[in-house]
């Protein structure tokens, strides 16, 4: 199964971002990830909708964003007027959930959403008729390069099995996904992988190199 390997933005060197983006794309990625956060659902603080504007608007390959706010559901439309392909959102933090991912499919948008590693398929269930993708984190969301949690591996493939029951959603990995972890996964019908610290950024192959390997 073709793999879809998405670089996670947070992780690259915005002293000079531009070539970044056009590095990773001649590499091959497929599509960029953009965190979000607000400091409050999570304790960190992510990039903002002047980044998110920058790198949609300078790149060729599809945009994804990961929204890790609060009350997700009063961001979608900014954030659908930029041009991202995907809007995931977290279902913890949202009450109406299926309204808001109602909104971002009428912004002519794709919609996922994000799971915590303490989320079961089982919560969740009722509103995976509307996602067009569902990430299944494997570290609390927040930071990156955090160690990789086994408690969650059943988790992918029971998500996995059961999409074919709501509409077919695609499923992706988000949180220390390493080489080892792609391979894993992927072999179980994992379909698409966020890739940060633990696999692309920072190491002393290139990203062309990289991408050719993952792929493998
Ligand atoms: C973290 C965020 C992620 C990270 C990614 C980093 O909350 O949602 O997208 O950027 O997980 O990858 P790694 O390999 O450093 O854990
Ligand atoms: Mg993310």
């Amino acid at each position: 199964m073709e793999k879809l390997l998405c670089p996670s933005m947070m992780c690259a060197s915005f002293r000079n971002l531009e070539k970044e983006i056009k590095d990773l794309e001649e590499a091959g990625f497929d599509m960029f990830h953009l965190d979000v956060m607000d400091g409050n659902f999570v304790p960190n603080f992510g990039m903002g909708l002047q980044d998110i504007e920058y790198i949609c608007k300078s790149s060729s390959k599809p945009c994804d964003v990961h929204l890790m706010v609060t009350n997700p559901s009063l961001y979608v439309e900014k954030f659908a007027r930029l041009g991202v392909s995907i809007i995931y959102v977290h279902p913890e933090t949202d009450t109406h959930v299926t309204r808001t991912l109602q909104m971002i499919k009428d912004l002519g948008v794709k919609a996922g959403i994000a799971v915590n590693p303490g989320t079961s398929f089982e919560s969740v269930k009722d509103i995976l008729y509307l996602c067009d993708y569902v990430t299944v984190m494997s570290v609390n969301p927040g930071f990156a390069g955090q160690k990789y949690l086994d408690f969650v591996t059943p988790k992918f493939k029971k998500f996995v099995d059961e999409a074919k029951n709501y509409g077919g959603y695609k499923v992706m990995i988000d949180g220390a996904c390493s080489p080892e972890k792609i391979k894993e996964l992927s072999a179980i019908g994992v379909s698409g992988f966020i890739l940060g610290t633990s696999a692309l950024f920072g190491k002393d192959k290139s990203y062309q190199e990289i991408c050719k390997e993952l792929r493998e």
